[in-house]
């Protein structure tokens, strides 16, 4: 994918300011609320199961994420990713914790059962529980594991009939027959809660002005991990907290000058 094209579709976000509707968890409402409106996207969070499917087809992507999942959560879930589905609407996935404990892995089976995800993002753990297999999980962060990421996700894509992003040190994206690798990111992002659950709703983002939704998260995925880069420089002599607020700031300031020397993607 051309690094042109990358900054094209932040552009895109930038322009249309889609309405991302995000059905998350309690801890990263706030942070994922802020992170999108920094990027240029618009986003709402609604959980009433009285309101879910309605305001999923007017949405331009949807954003499912089991981080505080309760019965009620995951019955809006099940609403508003029906509507979307209906509606066209992309749906991305989070499995945050998928494999912690067993009601964790159920919901999310049955969000993959009973709704389409066009786009499931997780960290290997996390990927490797919804595709059957085994790998160490800790509460909602993967453990190291010993497998091969990349081989995870294409099996989980293939399987599964959608695109897989599997995260960490590099990040997979795949549709089980295309794969790339996204080199951009920073350490810190570990050191700060629900960046994962951040990038999931940015896919979203893009998913929203983008027919072609593994470039779309392509994008998505090289866009933070660069403004990740950025903000980690500028914040080099403190710690997570002034991280967390410079790469909100990033999101908004970041330039296709800055992408085009930054980027570092690589089909396989
Ligand atoms: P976990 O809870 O296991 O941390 P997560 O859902 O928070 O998972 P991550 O896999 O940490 O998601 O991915 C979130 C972002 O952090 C991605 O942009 C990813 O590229 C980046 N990232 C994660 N680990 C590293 C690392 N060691 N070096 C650089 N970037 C990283
Ligand atoms: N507990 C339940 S959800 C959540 C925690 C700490 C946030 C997880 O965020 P991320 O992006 O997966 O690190
Ligand atoms: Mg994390
Ligand atoms: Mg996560």
């Amino acid at each position: 994918m051309e690094k042109v094209k990358i900054c094209e579709l932040l552009e895109r976000v930038r322009a249309n300011n889609p309405l991302v509707h995000n059905i998350t968890n309690v801890v990263v409402t706030n942070f994922t609320a802020n992170g999108l409106l920094a990027l240029g996207a618009s986003p709402v969070m609604a959980y009433a199961p009285e309101e879910a499917a309605d305001m999923a087809k007017i949405a331009g992507a949807l954003v499912l994420n089991i981080g505080t999942l309760n019965e009620s959560v995951v019955e809006s879930m099940i609403l508003a990713g029906k509507s979307a589905n209906e509606q066209n609407v992309p749906v991305v996935f989070d499995p945050v914790g998928a494999g912690a404990t067993p009601y964790r892995s159920a919901a999310a089976q049955k969000v993959i059962r009973e709704i389409n995800p066009a786009i499931i993002r997780g960290n290997a753990a996390e990927i490797a529980n919804i595709a059957g297999e085994t790998w160490s999980i800790k509460g909602v962060d993967a453990g190291e594991g010993s497998g091969d990421k990349t081989k995870l996700a294409i099996s989980t894509a293939q399987k599964l009939k959608n695109i897989v992003i599997v995260t960490g040190r590099e990040d997979v994206i795949t549709d089980g027959k295309t794969t790339f690798l996204v080199h951009n990111g920073h350490p810190l992002l570990t050191k700060v809660t629900g960046t994962g659950c951040l990038l999931t709703s940015i896919v979203g983002a893009f998913a929203a002005v983008e027919k072609n939704l593994f470039n779309a998260s392509v994008a998505a995925l090289s866009i933070y991990g660069a403004a990740a880069e950025i903000a980690a420089e500028k914040t080099a002599e403190h710690g997570p907290g002034s991280f967390q607020v410079e790469l909100i700031n990033q999101l908004s300031l970041i330039s296709a000058e800055q992408l085009e020397n930054r980027l570092s993607i690589e089909k396989l």
